[in-house]
């Protein structure tokens, strides 16, 4: 399993607020290299099995309807030990509990709209990255 790289999304919310520019900027600074990005809008499908493991959960269907209201940005990043460090980079789920200077103390407003998306493990990392690019994209 692969220990350096992992993925990410600039959500709805930050992309419509035009802070595109300035997420990438944070990830660069950090030490990540982009190695594959596109910018895309999720259908509610997508969205829906893209969160399948959150089907469970209350927030699902606002989850959804979110993660599909408007385009996002989608991107494999390449570091040493990248899950864990882009973790703390972006900060915690809530904003009101992110570290100051993370990305979602800086752009997010709220939980659900929280700026951007980082994979949680090694193994999901992999099957998130494969959901959004092809072999032929990553380089
Ligand atoms: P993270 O994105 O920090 O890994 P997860 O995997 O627990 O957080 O949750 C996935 C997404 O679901 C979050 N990024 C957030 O947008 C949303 N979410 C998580 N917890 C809540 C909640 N309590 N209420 C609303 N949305 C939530």
């Amino acid at each position: 399993m692969e220990t350096n790289k992992t993925f990410t999304m600039i959500k709805p919310d930050a992309v419509g607020n035009g802070h595109i520019g300035a997420i990438l900027d944070q990830i660069i600074k950090g030490g990540f290299k982009i190695v594959a990005m596109k910018y895309t809008k999720l259908s509610p499908e997508k969205a829906g099995e893209f969160y399948a493991v959150h089907k469970a959960r209350p927030f699902y269907g606002d989850l959804v309807a979110f993660m599909s209201s408007g385009p996002i940005v989608a991107a494999i990043l390449e570091k040493d030990n990248a899950v864990e460090d882009f973790r703390k980079l972006i900060g915690a789920t809530d904003p009101a509990k992110a570290e100051p200077g993370t990305i979602r103390n800086l752009f997010a407003k709220s939980i659900d709209a929280n700026a951007i998306h980082g994979s949680d493990s090694n193994e999901n990392a992999k099957i998130e990255g494969d959901f959004f690019f092809s072999a032929f994209e990553k380089h």
